[in-house]
């Protein structure tokens, strides 16, 4: 059993014979009375020389990174030159409790806001993981009410902290996460983690690294890095495991103006996390006019990377229902994308949309993969790819039972609500049982022409049978085309904004985080 230093301080305290201090401004009916004693008593945040605590002042960057880094590791306070607090910020950061773009000097001395204290109680008291934080976020949107408003980076340190019990949110049952926190406040968050972290004594001068999260469900390619299959789970560069989900464009030859950097950053703030690029290779595609599609293709892919997104690069293969029907365009095709990508660990390659008409797995599909497969792996030896299987990348039981023997590929299965329901879920578990990974590059709430419907509730079943399996996922189309499925209202154009999604888009989006 590892000792608690914040009782051993308290403990310590007691022995030392120091008294509880009674600050003039701080009465014993607050609601924090409790909090500040006990913070002030064990020497982790003081109150001024006048006998006041200014309970209501808020705490600086500084104050509040310094109390955490006492509780953790306390002794030797900052003896570097400059500001006060440099050391415990110095302490904090070597330490991951925050990133490089979050706290330069500037801030040190500003009110810190209520997500920027969270992420750094979560992460210096290596507050632990509960289950509740795994891929369902959308029942905390209904505790949290203004969820949406806190920024995808955060949004999962947020739920740790309330599932710890550090945490409630105001009478509205809001967090308001760039507000500032009080010092009453800060002392009722801080000795709450504190209570219930297991803090370990700083005897050992290597404090340990706080824990990474182990689902990253609105993790970027910054906090995720390059993806791998382990297992039949996506996982992080860490071996973490990683959900995906965000949106497909429609055919680049027709709605390239909705894969803008403009788009897909508007997609990004609404917590996606990946971006795929549907490039139709036959119905006027990339066959017939390949440097024209190629050229969309590449600023769009630039554009998902420059947002942190995985991107995905889709050879759309629908009207050409064969793989193998242009087998030699795609081997180039690859063998180009891949060596101009490989130092990105944004890219996923999904190298045939949709098989279908009269075709096998075992005859056509595989042996076209084991065609294309290698040619990208000479250029980008570990990115993941994804393969599509016969009738329209449903027959992922074909696949299971005949698998690629290559590392990191997975089986996309593709659905729609209106039209695949139950069966295609059970074999989704049947393939997964066999220990084939599953990704749903594409998926519709309407039926499976794309239109009609939608159809939510079926819509709301798959969703919650994907989270349940830690699946990731794609949604068909980001575009304002007249159809069901399509997550733009039509003919919004390119200004759309998420007042202007349709019924699906709505739906969508608000299933992201
Ligand atoms: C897939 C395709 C995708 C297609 C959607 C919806 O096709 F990958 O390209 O998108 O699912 O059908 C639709 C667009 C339309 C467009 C049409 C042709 O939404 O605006 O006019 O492509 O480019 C599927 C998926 C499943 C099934 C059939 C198709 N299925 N299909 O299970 O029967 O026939 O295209």
């Amino acid at each position: 059993m590892k000792k608690r230093l914040f009782l051993a301080i308290l403990v310590l305290t007691a022995i030392l014979g120091c008294t509880a201090h009674a600050y003039m401004d701080v009465s014993s009916d607050k609601w924090y009375y409790k909090n500040i004693q006990t913070m002030s008593d064990s020497g982790l945040l003081k109150g001024y020389d006048d006998n006041t605590f200014r309970p209501d002042n808020p705490i600086t960057y500084a104050e509040f990174v310094s109390v955490l880094k006492r509780c953790v590791s306390p002794g030797s306070e900052s003896s570097l030159s400059g500001h006060w607090a440099k050391g415990a910020m110095e302490y904090a950061y070597s330490n991951g409790w925050y990133d490089y773009d979050e706290i330069n000097e500037s801030l040190y001395d500003t009110a810190i806001p209520r997500y920027m204290a969270v992420k750094l109680t979560v992460l210096s008291m290596n507050l632990p993981k509960t289950e509740n934080d795994d891929g369902v976020y959308w029942r905390y949107m209904n505790e949290i009410k203004d969820f949406n408003s806190i920024d995808g980076r955060y949004g999962y340190l947020v739920i740790r902290a309330y599932n710890n019990g550090v945490l409630t949110g105001d009478e509205n049952g809001n967090f308001n996460p760039r507000n500032s926190l009080t010092r009453a406040e800060a002392c009722a968050i801080i000795s709450r983690a504190a209570g219930m972290a297991d803090i370990k004594p700083s005897a050992s001068a290597e404090p340990d690294v706080p824990i990474a999260p182990q689902i990253s469900v609105r993790g970027g390619v910054s906090e995720n890095g390059k993806l791998q299959v382990i297992g039949t789970q996506l996982s992080n560069e860490r071996g973490e495991p990683v959900v995906l989900r965000g949106m497909s464009s429609h055919g680049l030859q027709w709605f390239s103006n909705f894969t803008d950097r403009a788009s897909i950053a508007k997609t990004a703030q609404a917590g996606a996390n990946v971006f795929r690029l549907a490039m139709y290779t036959g119905e006027n595609g990339y066959l017939s006019q390949p440097d024209n599609i190629k050229n969309k293709l590449y600023s769009s892919v630039d554009g998902a990377i420059a947002e942190d997104m995985y991107v995905i690069i889709d050879w759309h293969i629908l009207s050409d229902g064969n793989p193998m029907t242009n087998v030699a365009a795609a081997e180039s095709f690859f063998n180009e994308v891949s060596a101009k990508y490989s130092n990105y660990d944004n890219v996923i390659y999904e190298i045939c949309n949709e098989p279908n008409g009269n075709i096998s797995w075992s005859g056509d599909v595989k042996p076209y993969a084991e065609r294309i497969i290698p040619v990208i792996r000479a250029n980008d030896p570990e990115s993941v790819i994804l393969v599509g299987s016969p009738t329209w990348s449903q027959d992922i039981n074909a696949a299971a039972d005949d698998p690629l023997n290559f590392d990191n590929v997975m089986y996309t299965c593709h659905f729609y609500a209106g039209t695949h329901t139950q069966w295609l879920r059970d074999w989704i578990t049947y393939a997964i049982g066999k220990g084939a990974p599953i990704f749903i590059s594409e998926w519709g709430t309407s039926a499976a022409d794309g239109n009609g419907g939608v159809f939510l509730e079926e819509s709301q079943r798959w969703l919650e049978f994907l989270n349940a399996n830690n699946i990731s996922w794609v949604n068909w189309s980001l575009c304002d085309k007249n159809e069901a499925s399509a997550a733009i209202a039509p003919n919004t154009g390119v200004n759309w904004s998420t007042d202007t999604l349709s019924q699906s888009g709505k739906f969508v989006f608000d299933n992201f985080r």
